[in-house]
């Protein structure tokens, strides 16, 4: 059980509202400004560990794979679009070519809130061939979908409209998000205030990488981790190779959060996150042993629920 800053802040806001405690105003002032986002519910990692084991049984029973043009892929969407119609958002499922096969984007809207400031967070939904793709990028997804069916458990009404994606055929090229932005008119991109980008996230030997694309949302995401005692890195690795840049290249406000691909963890990382010095953030990185044992369930939970601190604190 946590209990971060944002949890905190929500109950002085009550007993501020209430009248029970008296605050100096600087501090009611801060908590007024806080409160106003509620603070986001607690994501179960189990739950989102579960939507792994079905990823995972579906890459099982698809030749080991969810990959663009393979069937495992239009089953990951299938199994997500479920969740999200029983939970009463309006799905819409985009299809495109991409090297000859049919590729899928699924986008998930939550009726109400202003469309004119339209909150978008997303995940890669496709594997490569070489394995289920669990940490990458069955993580983000999970992640976003345990957080979308937060958002309806919690009927939230956020002043922004809320608006939820899984993409197709990043690993061929960001195919799928970019087919998505590329197909907006002008006017409908000026209308998505954000995007927000979870790509690996819950990586073996994790680090804790921040997006720095946007100072604003970069510091949603490092003040909550500020909240946990959890240091973090600005993200560089990954500028460009994720699917955050479709909507970085047509001007849109970015960022996200990151546990780490192929490359070494440092001895100052592992001293200051207690990871493995000198070994992969995750040495399963686009190999078949990227399955649900490939997944470090502290970093998943963390990145998880910082999903939901942002998307409540940044859609108030
Ligand atoms: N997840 C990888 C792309 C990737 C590699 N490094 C980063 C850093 C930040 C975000 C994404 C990435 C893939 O899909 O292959
Ligand atoms: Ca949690
Ligand atoms: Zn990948
Ligand atoms: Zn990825």
């Amino acid at each position: 059980m946590k209990l971060s800053a944002p949890i905190r802040t929500l109950t002085a806001a009550a007993l501020v509202t209430s009248g029970l405690l008296a605050m100096p105003a600087a501090t009611a002032a801060t908590t007024s400004e806080e409160s106003a986002a509620a603070a986001a519910p607690d994501i179960p990692v189990a739950d989102v560990k579960a939507h792994l084991g079905e990823l995972q049984k579906i890459a099982e029973a698809n030749g080991g794979n969810r990959a663009h043009g393979q069937p495992g892929y239009k089953a990951s969407i299938d199994y997500i679009k479920g969740k999200l119609d029983a939970a009463g958002f309006t799905t819409t499922v985009k299809e495109f070519n991409s090297g000859g096969a049919t590729g899928y984007n699924l986008v998930a809207d939550w009726p109400g809130g202003d469309e004119g400031q339209t909150l978008m967070a997303g995940a890669h939904l496709d594997s490569v061939e070489s394995g289920p793709g669990i940490n990458d990028n069955g993580s983000g997804s999970a992640a976003v979908l345990e957080t979308a069916l937060a958002v309806s458990r919690e009927q939230l009404k956020p002043a922004k409209h809320l608006r939820f994606a899984w993409w197709g055929a990043e690993e061929q090229g960001l195919v799928g998000s970019r087919n998505y932005v590329n197909s907006l008119p002008d006017a409908d991109r000026s209308k998505i205030s954000g995007y927000l980008n979870f790509d690996m996230i819950g990586s073996p030997n994790p680090g804790y990488f921040v997006y720095d694309d946007d100072p604003a949302i970069e510091k949603v995401f490092k003040d909550y981790f500020a909240g946990l005692d959890v240091p973090t890195e600005i993200e560089t690795e990954g500028d460009g190779r994720s699917d955050h840049a479709s909507f970085l290249d047509a001007g849109i406000p970015v960022g996200g959060l990151f546990t780490g691909a192929g490359n070494t963890m440092s001895s100052e990382q592992a001293q200051k996150w207690g990871g493995k010095a000198g070994e992969s953030f995750d040495a399963c990185y686009h190999s078949d042993c990227d399955t649900t044992e490939n997944i470090n369930d502290t970093a998943l939970d963390r990145n998880s629920d910082a999903v939901a601190h942002a998307i409540w604190q940044l859609s108030s």
